[in-house]
């Protein structure tokens, strides 16, 4: 079983020297996909030099930062052109334990996409501030509400998708960069009556780097969920 692991990164230097090892250590039919937006602190030569030691590690190299969900896009091509059947999103920042994949590899066995949950089970959050945990809890809210998906966390970026998903979503017509992508993405793999299961993780903040969390991300989100809920009625969603 061919298996990829797409991490979007930019400026995650301090972070991906002690998480590609442990990544690679979860199974021997792991691969990773790095895609790097040009990042400054020079993420994509690190990536280059582990590269002539691992021929399990790949590389985009996009000229500039350009976005999360267009990262996923490049990425999810790029593993429907080289065969692989299961294909995760994860980020770099050690928000998502890689010591969890072996039970998203279980989970997929009975679905089509497993999505890492943070809320159900309680809450599992650790060390975001008040203000970010609610505006996160109730986005999903809201999420659950105007799509009628029954996720509880639409908006979280550790997840297993089996190739048929990808396959089947038109990706050139996912528009969305920011939260609103992985809603997108969960709400066009729901509606194609493909099985999503969730999962519970604890999600830590991440301790090296920085965030790109802004408002416009936020608000692309707000709007999303309309637009979805819209094309879905009038059959327009591909
Ligand atoms: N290629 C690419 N990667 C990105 C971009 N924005 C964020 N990332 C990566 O996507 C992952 C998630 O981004 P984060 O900044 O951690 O976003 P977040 O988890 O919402 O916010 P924090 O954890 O607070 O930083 C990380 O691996 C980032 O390096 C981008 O524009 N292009
Ligand atoms: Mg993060």
């Amino acid at each position: 079983m061919k298996i990829l692991i797409i991490i979007p990164t930019f400026n995650e230097l301090e972070n991906l020297p002690k998480l590609l090892p442990l990544v690679f250590s979860k199974g021997d039919g792991i691969d990773v996909l790095i895609v790097d937006d040009n990042s400054p602190d020079g993420t994509a030569s690190f990536i280059e030099n582990e590269m002539k030691k691992n021929n399990r590690l790949h590389l985009i190299k996009r000229s500039s930062k350009q976005g999360l969900g267009t990262a996923y896009i490049a990425g999810f091509k790029y593993a429907l052109q080289h065969d692989y059947q299961l294909i995760f999103e994860m980020d770099a920042d050690f928000s998502h334990d890689p010591n969890e994949i072996p039970r998203f590899l279980e989970e997929i066995n009975n679905s089509d996409v497993v999505l890492g949950s943070r809320y159900i089970n309680g809450v599992n959050v650790i060390n975001w501030p008040m203000r970010r945990l609610l505006l996160s809890w109730f986005a999903n809210l809201y999420t659950r509400v105007i799509t009628g998906m029954p996720v509880h966390d639409a908006t979280g970026g550790y997840k297993c998708f089996r190739r048929e998903v990808l396959q089947a979503i038109d990706l050139d017509g996912v528009k969305s960069n920011g939260y609103a992508f992985q809603i997108e993405m969960n709400f066009k793999a729901w509606k194609k009556g493909f099985k999503v299961k969730e999962i519970p993780i604890i999600f830590v903040d991440r301790v090296k780097g920085k965030s790109k969390m802004s408002k416009k991300i936020v608000r692309e989100a707000v709007t999303m969920v309309w637009k979805l809920r819209f094309k879905s009625i009038f059959g327009l969603l591909k």
